[in-house]
């Protein structure tokens, strides 16, 4: 069922610490010490309203993001504690300098949200986990001097497992998954650490009898396929394995490839046209491959010696990033295409691959669970 982890890659995922309320301690260090109460003010009643978070001396108390105000006003009420009103721009600010040093520690990085983000390692250090830690030493040390702000980081050998990992120990942590640890971690969390896993979901798999991940992992899929329905069945079984073959993001990823060429001369010959189609081919699903995507749809273009713009296209039986497919594809496009226009005199050729998505088929999931 799609990929796995590659071999040798390595994640990391980096979760700034209680974000809004470190912020805030660092605008007014006088605060540090205290339980800091970040809020959302309704503006409704002056204390109405939700904790959007709190530092860790707060949450000592049992004040978390989404209590009322209220309530966290009647657990702290015999601490010196601080209510502050939440300042998204100062924040982001914040953010957007951290973002940008930590961009440079990886070969690709992906912002997941104002706290977090994935850096790809892997073809930087060839697998080596034991450099992979060292530079989650160096990012954690590096943004505690530029920010003053700390951060829980995550490796591992895919995106799932770095998140897993970087909420294992919170805060100021640093959690390493190596691929030969996966199954003995993994096995004794509670469900509800896979990202995702919410109440209901908890809840259900509760009624199956399922607390640990272990106990998940002996499911079968077609149990979690008829509970959950096929995608967050499919996300479950492949969690609990400790499977994720999502790519990080770098940049958006490209819904279509393509690759387009002029021949030696006008031809109406097939047999001029393929070598140069064949490496056309070649090139771009080799850029398939790296990216680690299939396509589900090829198309030929041919630009003839008017200038005149023709395509073809093949929606294929399923994804693949197979060249012999994809050439084969394309060869019978181009025939199709010289024999319906006769008389066609081709100046340049070009292939298209769209469709495209990466092979594991999954995108992020997670977040739409419960
Ligand atoms: P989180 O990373 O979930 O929380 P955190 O950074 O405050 O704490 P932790 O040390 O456990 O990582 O969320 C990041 C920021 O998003 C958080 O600082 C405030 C905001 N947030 C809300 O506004 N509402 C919410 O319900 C949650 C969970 C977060
Ligand atoms: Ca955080």
């Amino acid at each position: 069922m799609g990929s796995t982890s590659l071999p040798g890659r390595i994640i990391l995922h980096v979760d700034l610490d209680y974000f809004y309320a470190q912020c805030e301690e660092n605008l007014n260090p006088a605060l540090r010490g205290k339980p800091v109460v970040v809020c959302v003010y309704s503006g409704r009643t002056e204390e109405s309203g939700v904790v959007s978070t709190c530092n860790y001396e707060a949450r000592k108390y049992g004040v978390k993001a989404g209590i009322p105000i209220v309530r966290a006003k009647k657990l702290l009420d015999t601490a010196d504690a601080a209510f502050l009103p939440m300042n998204r721009p100062r924040y982001e600010a914040i953010s957007a300098r951290i973002m940008e040093a930590l961009k440079p520690f990886g070969n690709a990085f992906e912002k997941a949200g104002i706290d977090e983000a994935y850096l790809e390692l892997s073809s930087s250090i060839n697998g080596d986990f034991e450099k992979a830690e060292q530079i989650a030493r160096e990012i954690k040390q590096a943004i505690l001097e530029q920010e003053q702000i700390t951060c829980t980081v995550g490796v591992a050998p895919n995106k799932l497992l770095a998140k897993i990992a970087s909420d294992y120990n919170k805060p100021n942590g640093l959690t390493v998954i190596r691929p030969e640890d996966v199954k003995t971690f993994l096995g004794e969390l509670q469900v509800n650490k896979i990202p995702g896993v919410g109440r209901k979901t908890e809840q259900s798999l509760n009624q199956l009898k399922v607390e640990r991940v272990d106990q998940l992992a002996k499911l079968d899929l077609s149990v979690l396929r008829e509970t959950f329905g096929s995608s967050v069945g499919d996300y479950l079984y492949r969690a609990a394995r400790g499977e994720d073959g999502e790519p990080v993001k770098g940049r958006e990823q490209p819904t279509q490839l393509s690759r387009i060429a002029t021949l030696k001369k006008d031809t109406q010959e097939i047999s001029e046209i393929l070598p140069l189609l064949e490496e056309l081919v070649s090139s771009a699903t080799l850029k398939l491959t790296q990216k680690a995507m299939t396509c589900k749809t090829v198309s030929i273009i041919a630009i003839l010696g008017d200038l005149s713009i023709h395509s073809k296209s093949k929606t294929l039986e399923s994804p693949t990033n197979n060249e012999r497919i994809i050439a084969q594809a394309s060869k019978d496009l181009i025939a199709q295409f010289l024999k319906s226009a006769r008389n066609a005199s081709v100046r340049r050729v070009g292939v298209k691959l769209s469709g495209l998505s990466t092979r594991s088929g999954q995108t992020d999931i997670s977040r739409f669970i419960d």
